[in-house]
């Protein structure tokens, strides 16, 4: 199978101003939140430059402009420094303001897709990871005031974390809810097709990146496709995601 190159040219990034990205983050400079770094995908995607502001849980003043509590926050000062939150707001805010630069979506039909890839990853996937990471999320957080405030938080979700955890036990689950991106992968470089990375890569790559960022588990086979597309996922865009703090060990 063929791997065409991430299309990304960097000399066009000059010609915008950076797009600021409100960023969660744990310690030390690990960005852990998946929606923020399928954010980030996506303005580099656009050849935008990105400006990182750095934000931790209960820092909810620093965005209190954009009347909710969860980043990411973008402000984007090509547009009167407008801003948006939510990432798939943001996405298609982007894929609206700069129809000029690489598509996210590849038109109307790919915007319906991406959703559905969220949607399903969201549904099943992403627990499983959960279960592998929560507690790495936990010990990320820069004071035990985050730690405890993160244990309740979640608690009230999935109970008790150490019952719901299974750190590296829980690989084989993960890998068996892969099984439709697997399949699709094995036809296909990206998401996106042959052409190249897509908004639907983008946001299971950001999973991924969350597990890069915190936890030294394994999660996939070296002859896996998924991992092969992990590697162009993660050397795209000037090498975003590998040149980020995180655990190569777990690659
Ligand atoms: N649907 C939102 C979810 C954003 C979200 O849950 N963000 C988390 C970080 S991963 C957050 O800001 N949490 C802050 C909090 O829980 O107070 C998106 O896709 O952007």
């Amino acid at each position: 199978m063929t791997t065409p190159k991430a299309r990304y040219d960097i000399r066009r990034c000059t010609m915008t101003k950076p797009i600021s990205i409100y960023e969660l983050e744990g310690g030390p400079h690990q960005f852990f939140s998946p929606f923020c770094w399928a954010a980030r995908f996506a303005i580099a995607h656009k050849e935008i430059p990105i400006d990182t502001i750095r934000w931790k849980f209960q820092e909810g003043d620093k965005i209190a402009f954009s009347k909710q509590g969860l980043v990411p926050v973008i402000v984007d000062p090509n547009q009167d420094g407008k801003w948006v939150n939510d990432s798939w707001a943001i996405a298609k805010y982007l894929e609206e303001t700069y129809p000029d630069r690489p598509s996210l979506f590849g038109g109307p039909q790919g915007e319906v897709a991406a959703l559905l890839v969220q949607k399903w990853f969201n549904s099943g996937p992403i627990v499983a990871l959960m279960k592998i990471v929560i507690l790495d999320i936990m010990k990320a957080q820069t004071t035990p005031e985050l730690q405890l405030w993160f244990r309740e938080t979640r608690e009230a979700k999935f109970g008790k974390l150490e019952e719901f955890s299974t750190g590296a036990a829980g690989v084989p689950d993960f890998q068996k809810a892969l099984e439709p991106l697997r399949q699709t992968l094995s036809e296909y470089p990206y998401l996106g097709g042959k052409a190249g990375p897509s908004y639907a890569d983008h946001y299971i790559a950001s999973m991924f990146m969350l597990a890069y960022a915190l936890s030294p588990v394994k999660l996939l086979e070296k002859d896996d496709v998924i991992y092969a597309w992990r590697e162009r996922m993660m050397s795209a865009y000037g090498g975003m995601g590998k040149n980020a703090v995180g655990h190569p060990e777990s690659l």
